[in-house]
């Protein structure tokens, strides 16, 4: 097996305190870290919008995808939480990008797929922020593109509204194929 772990959207705005605060977002932090040293490969995606971005609503309903300005590049929000650790060869990946459309998926406008085949990975972890959007899309485009999907579900935390979001977010990437399995278990499976 050739791992690779993945890390999402694992930034201030998505932690208590921030514009699209997710409940202990924060708390996935130290599960994170204890995985890094176990990894070769670690990407590190981050949801990095222009300030006319198309998902920004005034006021957002959250429910139909339409959601408070977070996550603009170059401001603190956007900033990787500043306990998150990093390794020398990491992979960044910058997504939603584009003002017209939204990129829940680290795999969606990125050269991610390319980078990973090139790399030879053929397995993926996959953690961070949230559950039921970026996490969830960026594990179900890593199984239509043929790698075998680990989802880490106590290294996630979602939006979860309406409540419920989150549970049918794991059962749909179960059925479709996702391994579910908890951070600690990583070094049994590798
Ligand atoms: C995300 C909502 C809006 C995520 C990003 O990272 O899951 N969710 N933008
Ligand atoms: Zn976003």
């Amino acid at each position: 097996m050739k791992p690779a772990l993945l890390v999402i959207d694992v930034q201030n705005d998505f932690c208590p305190g921030g514009a699209l605060a997710v409940k202990d977002g924060d708390k996935i932090v130290p599960l994170i870290n204890k995985l890094i040293p176990l990894f070769e490969t670690i990407v590190y995606s981050r949801d990095w919008h222009p300030q006319n971005h198309i998902s920004f609503a005034n006021p957002p309903q959250f429910t139909d995808q339409s959601w408070p300005v977070h996550c603009v590049a170059n401001t603190r929000g956007a900033d990787f939480h500043p306990d998150l650790l990093f390794t020398l060869n990491s992979v960044l990946i910058e997504k939603g990008t584009n003002p017209n459309e939204d990129a829940y998926s680290a795999f969606q406008g990125t050269s991610l797929s390319q980078i990973l085949h090139k790399l030879g990975v053929d397995t993926v972890f996959t953690t961070g922020l949230a559950t039921d959007y970026c996490v969830k899309a960026t594990a179900l485009d890593a199984l239509a593109d043929g790698f075998q999907v680990y989802l880490l579900q106590d290294a996630c935390k979602g939006v979860d509204n309406p409540s419920g979001t989150v549970v049918n977010a794991i059962n749909e990437m179960s059925h479709a194929g996702v391994k579910i399995i908890n951070a600690g278990e990583v070094e049994t499976v590798l």
